[in-house]
């Protein structure tokens, strides 16, 4: 009996890596350690019901969050998984007030930073709707064995990859270094993910909006004007536009980014600055968008992947996905 089982992920990670000369592994290492971690963090979101592992931890984070217990648990997985590999000179999580140094294991120091969300979503832990973790990926730029701040806060144009995994209905993982996007399915028969979707692309221009409609009384008028566009009627450019905010952005954002639409989170009265955070989750997502040919923007209109950032827990308003709804909306922004 003939079995195929498929491209998986380790097939595709050395295929790309053939693409970069004189690549020697260190990155396709790292990626391929991150999924592992990523894996394991899937199978506890998938058990979570069957454990006492619901419900809070009793601690908070930098934001002042209450933490989850599944958000500590992935934020640690991820942290000992990746520590100890050789190829990070340090990591940054959402969950974590400071960078995370590597321990002094490798005299070198490792060349890549990694930046992460461990579990984003965490209101929906507790009530079985999609979450998923979200990462990106710079080269260090610093000299010296150990990472500077200058490592942390790049801009997303410097990113060498970005991705996410989405712990749904299946889990998924989907990444780009550059090349394309590329979205996997986990097999959990074989516990291994296969290329399901090769060569992701958004539709140009979708029908869908996303967005927290219960703080329109925060919003400006730019955003309540932005939004009663999407859904005014107008048959020629497919409006009224249909609604869909699951609370999770990783999953509004890949459900975006397959069938088309924009995903928005405005800075309002409570969050000036918007509440997303740039490093952990406006940039990595931005990337993925502009390789499946969307696009990202601030509340300015500007380009998400060129705001240099200053502080490792800076905010931003997001507005994301197909290529033209982002443009409508830049037009009701500057
Ligand atoms: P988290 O990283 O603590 O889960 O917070 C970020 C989440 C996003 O996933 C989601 O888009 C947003 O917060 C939802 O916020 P709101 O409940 O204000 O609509
Ligand atoms: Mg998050």
């Amino acid at each position: 009996m003939t079995t195929r089982l498929g491209t998986t992920i380790t097939k595709k990670i050395m295929e790309e890596q053939r693409q970069f000369p004189g690549a020697k592994g260190d990155f396709s290492g790292m990626l391929y350690e991150l999924v592992v971690a990523l894996k394991v963090i899937a199978y506890e979101v998938n058990k979570a019901g069957l454990m006492n592992i619901l419900g809070q931890a009793g601690t908070t984070n930098i934001q002042g969050e209450i933490q989850q217990k599944l958000d500590v648990f992935a934020n640690t997985t991820i942290i000992h998984k990746m520590d100890h590999t050789g190829y990070l000179c340090g990591m940054a999580s959402e969950e974590v007030d400071d960078y995370i140094p590597i321990p002094d294991r490798h005299p070198q120091g490792g060349k890549y930073v990694l930046l992460f969300d461990p579990l984003d979503g965490s209101s929906n832990i507790d009530v079985n709707v999609s979450i998923g973790s979200i990462f990106s990926i710079f080269k260090k730029k610093s000299t010296g064995p150990k990472c500077a701040a200058e490592d942390f806060l790049q801009p997303g144009n410097q990113m060498i990859a970005a991705g996410y995994a989405v712990y749904g209905s299946s889990t998924m993982f989907v990444y780009s270094t550059g090349l394309g996007v590329h979205g996997f399915t986990l097999d959990p028969g074989v516990g291994e993910f296969i290329l399901s979707h090769p060569n992701i692309k958004s539709p140009k221009k979708g029908g869908i909006y996303s967005v927290n409609e219960g703080n329109r009384i925060f919003w400006d008028d730019k955003t309540k004007k932005m939004v009663d566009y999407f859904v005014s009627d107008d048959k020629a450019t497919g409006r009224p536009y249909s609604s869909r905010y699951i609370g999770s952005l990783v999953a509004d954002f890949h459900r975006n980014l397959t069938k088309g639409g924009i995903f928005m989170y405005p800075p309002d009265k409570r969050s000036p600055q918007g509440k997303l955070r740039l490093m952990y989750e406006a940039i990595p997502l931005a990337f993925i968008a502009e390789q499946a040919g969307g696009q990202a923007v601030d509340a300015t209109g500007k380009r998400i992947l060129d705001i240099v950032p200053t502080a490792l827990h800076q905010r931003t308003a997001l507005y994301i996905g197909s290529n033209d709804d982002v443009e409508t909306a830049k037009k009701f922004l500057v």
